[in-house]
């Protein structure tokens, strides 16, 4: 039977602008009439020609209205001309297994469902965002494309009567108005397992947290907080990689994260911080709802920031047996994140890459042959093995360094510090306040640091003294394709190095959330205590600020 296509009339929602990373917003409003129907048939449109005849990747976090959209998808990619799906089973994929399968089926993209970090459940968030065929997140020129036809759209078409259980695994073959539409339903995580044993050594690793190797087994912690990883994490270190059922908490993927707020800091995670801190684990992880972050902290709930992750990494890569294969190119990091990794770049003779902050500035370099390596302070580090960044990744690069090392945690960051000296890092997010006053502080102070009198001025607290060297509000053009992102946040920089930078954040879904972060190098007193070295400047850049008087908020949600 062939199945006919409709044309459905529609009106433009406002507000349907990709942020950093794809369309966030609560439940209900994806849910109101149209609503998602109009952003998936602009995703589908911007595209263009080449979407007919297309395969793209659809999947998600399986967070609250996941399962929904993935059949939603289904109905309007069959009506617009696509060839071929390829849809996670019950419309569960990672972000970083969505750009492993874009890649490793040459498809023409992936629609990606999850909000993320951010809370999930009928009252929380949900979200929406395409990656290309390089597997990386749009960029801006084709997220402004989206959201321009978003605010013209009159119509979108719809299979109203195509009906797909994605509940099982299995191709099922359509035909709509006369042409061939199929829909495989994959396994969720063979695709990204076979790839990380083509990236590491699975039989050392294996070895390695048996303790066939060493004697004792290594004592992990792997909390996937009721995010997409929990499958993922079960195959990988139980099956494959032989831990105990006990190393692994929160593996079952909820629609609301069993109520937890899966952004993997020292907040939200705090149930793994503080199990760790009692002393009988080696290393803990954590990852975010889609599986793209990860926090990693060693005995005794000792932190590694995510700037040292990423430079710790970037040191010992040639550990891991894809970069002995495939070689070393450079590394990149987004401006907020500390510099850590430019010092081992530049030992190693490697280019260095500063970007906006956003996965997506990463995909061009990557693409272009100059980047290997590449991460973000807010828990992001990942390489060019896809182009999104990649939770279970970096937990499995960390455990490759434990083992080359035979060292723990602590120790390889003692001695990284020793060798590098240590970049301070510490993020305050002030989340939810409202928009006005924040854009007002953000103006004012946008103002006062561009005043070509600023440069030079001094400011003291706690017993130091920071001159300004230079202040600006963060552009970036792209090596590669010479485009140019204004307006990245407002970073002051002082004589010795250290930095203070605030912008406001582009993945909330209400209000706004003010990033704060301070950053500050030493090159012999590198076992203090952050909170400790960083006050003084913290103290300056709230008095530069102006934020508790803007925001009326005396202190942060998060601190990390
Ligand atoms: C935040 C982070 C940014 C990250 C983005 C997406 O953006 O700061 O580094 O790339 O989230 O991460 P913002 O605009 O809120 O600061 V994910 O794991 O939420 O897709
Ligand atoms: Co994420």
């Amino acid at each position: 039977m062939s199945l006919s296509v409709e044309i459905v009339a529609t009106t433009p929602y406002e507000g349907q602008k990709p942020g950093t990373s794809g369309l966030r917003k609560k439940v209900k409003v994806f849910t109101q009439a149209n609503y998602t129907e109009n952003f998936v048939q602009a995703i589908l449109e911007a595209n263009g020609a080449a979407l007919a005849g297309s395969t793209l990747v659809v999947g998600g976090d399986g967070r609250y209205y996941c399962k929904e959209a993935a059949e939603l998808i289904v109905r309007l990619s069959a009506a617009n001309g696509v060839s071929k799906l390829l849809v996670g089973q019950n419309g569960i994929l990672s972000t970083p297994a969505v750009s492993s399968l874009i890649r490793h089926n040459k498809a023409l993209g992936g629609i990606v469902l999850t909000a993320s970090h951010n809370p999930g459940g009928p009252e929380n968030d949900f979200g929406i965002k395409f990656n290309c065929e390089n597997g990386g997140p749009a960029p801006d020129a084709f997220t402004n494309h989206i959201y321009k036809i978003t605010t013209e759209i009159k119509q979108y078409k719809l299979v109203r009567n195509l009906q797909i259980d994605i509940s099982k695994v299995g191709v099922t073959s359509f035909d709509v108005a006369g042409k061939p539409f199929t829909v495989e339903v994959i396994d969720s995580v063979a695709n990204y397992v076979r790839h990380m044993e083509e990236i590491f050594d699975f039989a050392k690793l294996k070895d390695f947290v048996s303790g066939k190797a060493t004697g004792k087994p290594l004592k992990m912690r792997i909390d996937a907080m009721n995010g997409v990883t929990g499958s993922y994490v079960r195959e990988i270190f139980l099956n494959r990689l032989g831990a105990s059922e006990s190393s692994v908490v929160h593996t079952t993927p909820l629609p609301d994260f069993g109520g937890l707020h899966p952004d993997p800091n020292l907040t939200y995670a705090k149930d793994l911080v503080d199990t760790v801190a009692q002393g009988d684990y080696d290393i803990g992880a954590a990852f975010d709802g889609d599986g793209d972050r990860n926090m990693i902290i060693g005995s005794k709930a000792f932190f590694v920031t995510p700037s040292d992750s990423l430079a710790v990494i970037a040191h010992y890569l040639e550990a891991i047996p894809y970069f002995q294969k495939n070689g070393v190119q450079g590394f990149a990091r987004s401006m907020p994140t500390a510099s850590a990794v430019d010092l081992v770049g530049r030992k190693l003779g490697k280019e260095v890459f500063e970007v906006p902050t956003g996965w997506k500035y990463f995909g061009n370099l990557m693409d272009a042959g100059r980047l290997c390596l590449c991460g973000e302070e807010s828990f992001g580090t990942g390489s060019n093995h896809i182009r999104e960044k990649d939770g279970i990744w970096a937990v499995l690069a960390w455990i490759s360094v434990m083992q080359h090392t035979g060292k723990g945690i602590e120790d390889i960051l003692k001695q990284h510090w020793s060798v590098y000296g240590r970049n301070y890092f510490t993020r305050y997010d002030y989340e939810e306040c409202a928009s006005d006053p924040c854009n007002d502080m953000m103006n004012t102070m946008e103002k006062a640091i561009t005043d070509p009198a600023f440069v030079g001025k001094s400011y003291s607290s706690g017993g130091k003294t920071y001159k300004v060297k230079e202040a600006d509000n963060f552009s970036y053009t792209d090596p590669v394709d010479k485009s140019v992102a204004t307006k990245q946040g407002l970073r002051i920089v002082f004589e010795d190095g250290s930095r203070i930078v605030m912008r406001l954040s582009g993945t909330g879904s209400s209000g706004a959330t003010v990033r704060l972060y301070i950053d500050s190098y030493e090159k012999e007193n590198v076992l203090g205590q952050a909170s400790v070295m960083l006050k003084p400047l913290i103290d300056i850049a709230l008095e530069i600020s102006q934020l508790p008087k803007f925001t009326g908020r005396n202190a942060p949600t998060v601190i990390t």
